[in-house]
Formats: structure tokens, C-alpha cells, sequence
């Protein structure tokens, strides 16, 4: 290995320690050419970042994430802290010629987004946003099959993104632990933080969405603010439903909630095509169902009394990440999703194909989110260019 890739990551909450596992883990599971090492993290609050550096082996920490960016010692940031922050950090990482990694969703909106993508392509500097659901080794199969021209001609797309920890009306909103609760930090609610997934992954498998029809529902209409203690209205959608129309003429359906009760992160998405079927659940995130119609490679259509959805274990070496990684049989599960990710990013590093999502795919993402909540405001369809 005869490079390094020094990594600086601005945040530690819950997806600073997913990002720092997958920094720790990328070169001891895939053979990179970089060695990846964790230079320095940063957060305001010094004694947690102290703690937080050791934790992870962070060589160093900073409390100014500025001071992180301007140091020569660090090729890419990271940024793992919420979403009303990223863009002000990416533009100052892309104009320093800093690689980039964001978490998603990209931004707060569309305007920030265009802001940040237009930096981050006029600096011409590698960066990727961690749609990490893409990794699932079942998510890649199934965009595998669909490229193999398993699926067809889609008609329907429906999409399930549900969660059930917000129903308690004495849930705050704010702070360290619940800044997706406050809208002037998370930009919205379900639909930035979780549809945001169910969005990227239905528009890597089926191409662009065009238009939508969205229904939004704030249930508890006020929280205390952890930060002042005072009431306060709740500003984000508790829930999203929407309809969608996809480029290639097929139909979608959305609907994403963080009052489910019992579905802890029920992500599920099934899509159907004239030669086949496909079927994914990330409580159940090994599996991948497929129903084959049609078989592309023997032209065959499989009509009789063995036909039938068919349950594949993605676990075997010739399935995506599967062979860097254990041996058949044996599971991954979340935090791979961000290690197969990160290795991926290196990789486009080294072979000069560049990674998905980008900013740019990021940005389509937050067009069709701006496009649902628009949509829900307006009660009208709303067309996303
Ligand atoms: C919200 O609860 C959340 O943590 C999201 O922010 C993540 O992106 C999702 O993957 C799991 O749920």
C-alpha cells in the first residue's frame, strides 16, 4: 500500500461512529491501495471529541471544524454533523481542494444543495453522500437483476420507509440526541431524514421520478426544545405519503412514518416489471425475493407449477460484498453497509471511476424532496425537473 488517505470527520453522534467504524475496517476487508487513516475527528465540545478520538483511534481531534479543514494533513472531510450545518462545511472543504463525504440528506434544500454541488463540481474534487442503503449486498443484487433485465418494463414501484420512536408526545425536540425533531436543524421530517433512502434507492433501481402527489402529517404539534425548555410547535412532517410518477412510465408509491408502532426500521421497497418482481425488507436484511416471469438468459418464461417467489440468502461469494467479507452462509448487517460503502469510494479513487451517489445524484434526491413537501403545501402535483 503505498498511499495514504488521511481522513478528518466533523461529528460524533450516531453517524460519526458509523463512518468511524467504516474508516477502521475498510482496508482489514477490502484490498485497497490506500491506507486509510484516521487523522483527526472535531466537535465543539472538547472533552467528548477527546473521548470520542480515543474511542475510535483518531490520531488527533479539533474543537473548530475550520481549523480541521485548513490543515495540509487531511485529503478528505467527512461530515457526519446535522444536516443545517452541511453546507457551509462542504463549501469550505471543496474550496480548500478537500475530497468530501456527507451525510444525507445532502442538505437542508434544494438551494443549498445546488450551492454546495456547483462548489464541489467547480473544485472537481471527489466526494460522495452516504446513501448507505445502496450497500445492502440484497439492495445491490437487486440492482444487479434489474440491470440484467430480469425485472423489464416496470409498472410499479412502492416504497415503505417506517419507524415508531416518536409517538410519546413527552419526546423533546432538539438538541445532541434530537435535532431531527427540530425542523430549523433537520429542513424537515420524515421525508428529508427517511424517505430521503427510500427516494435514492428508487431512483438507482428505476431511473428519475418526474412527479409527485404528497399528503404530510405533523401528529404532535408541540415538544419541548431541549435546548431552551420551553414548548414549542413541532415544525417537521411526521408523516409522508406520496404518490410518484417515474420517467420510464412506471407508478410509485411512498410512505414513510416515525409512528408505526412495533416497526422499528422497516424499510422495505417492491418493485414490479413485466418479466419479474422484486421484493426487499431491511428488518429482514439478508434476504432478497424475487419472482422471475421471464428468464433473460434462456428467453423462457417460468409458468407452471414450480413457479413461485423465490427467496434468495444474499450471502454467497458471487453476491455483492459478499466474498470481502465471511464465508456463505454467515451474515453482515448495518454497519457493513457503511464499510461497502467507503471501500467503494476508495476504489473509484483508484481506478478513476468515480463513486454513486454524488453530490449530483444527491442533489435529484433533494429535488424530489423539496417536490413532496411542495406538493403537500400546495395539495397539487408537482413536476421535478
Ligand atoms: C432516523 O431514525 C435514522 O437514524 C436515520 O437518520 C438514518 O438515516 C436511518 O438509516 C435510520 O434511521
Amino acid at each position: 500500500m503505498s498511499k495514504t488517505l488521511n481522513v478528518g470527520l466533523i461529528g460524533y453522534g450516531f453517524m460519526g461512529r458509523a463512518h468511524s467504524n467504516a474508516f477502521r475496517q475498510a482496508n482489514k476487508f477490502f484490498p485497497l491501495e490506500h491506507q486509510v487513516v484516521l487523522k483527526a475527528c472535531c466537535a465543539r465540545n472538547e472533552e467528548k471529541i477527546k473521548a470520542f478520538a480515543a474511542n475510535w483511534g483518531y490520531e488527533s481531534y479539533e474543537t473548530d471544524w475550520r481549523k480541521l479543514i485548513a490543515r495540509k494533513d487531511i485529503d478528505v472531510i467527512d461530515i457526519g454533523s446535522p444536516n443545517n450545518t452541511h453546507k457551509e462545511i462542504a463549501l469550505e472543504a471543496a474550496k480548500a481542494g478537500k475530497m468530501v463525504l456527507c451525510e444525507k440528506p445532502l442538505a437542508m434544500n434544494t438551494a443549498e444543495a445546488e450551492e454546495m454541488t456547483a462548489a464541489i463540481e467547480k473544485a472537481g474534487v471527489p466526494n460522495m453522500v452516504w446513501f448507505n442503503y445502496r450497500r445492502v449486498p440484497a439492495i445491490s443484487l437487486a440492482k444487479q437483476l434489474v440491470d440484467e433485465g430480469r425485472v423489464g418494463k416496470t409498472f410499479h414501484y412502492r416504497a415503505c420507509y417506517l419507524q415508531d420512536w416518536t409517538i410519546a408526545e413527552d419526546v423533546p425536540q432538539g438538541g445532541a440526541t434530537l435535532w431531527r425533531l427540530d425542523v430549523d436543524v433537520a429542513g424537515s421530517g420524515v421525508t428529508g431524514d427517511l424517505l430521503a433512502h427510500s427516494i435514492d434507492t428508487a431512483m438507482w433501481l428505476n431511473g428519475p421520478i418526474v412527479e409527485v402527489s404528497a399528503a404530510t402529517e405533523t401528529f404532535v404539534k408541540e415538544r419541548m426544545h431541549a435546548e431552551t425548555g420551553k414548548m414549542q410547535s413541532v415544525g417537521i412532517d411526521d408523516a409522508c405519503m406520496f404518490l410518484a410518477r417515474f420517467a420510464n412510465g412506471s407508478l410509485g408509491t411512498f410512505e414513510s412514518t416515525r409512528y408505526a408502532r412495533g416497526r422499528k426500521n422497516f424499510n422495505t421497497f417492491e418493485m414490479n416489471g413485466v418479466d419479474g418482481s422484486v421484493y426487499f425488507d431491511l428488518e429482514d436484511p439478508q434476504y432478497l425475493d424475487f419472482f422471475e416471469y421471464k428468464n433473460p438468459e434462456t428467453g423462457k418464461k417460468c409458468e407452471d407449477h414450480l413457479t413461485g417467489w423465490r427467496r434468495i440468502h444474499v450471502t454467497n461469494f458471487e453476491h455483492p460484498y459478499m466474498k470481502n467479507w465471511w464465508v456463505p452462509g454467515c451474515t453482515t448487517g448495518y454497519e457493513h453497509t457503511f464499510t461497502n460503502a467507503f471501500a467503494d469510494f476508495v476504489r473509484g479513487l483508484e481506478t478513476g471511476k468515480p463513486v454513486q451517489p454524488d453530490f449530483r445524484a444527491a442533489l435529484q434526491t433533494q429535488k424530489v424532496c423539496d417536490a413532496v413537501l411542495n406538493s403537500a403545501k400546495t395539495k397539487a402535483w408537482v413536476t421535478i425537473k
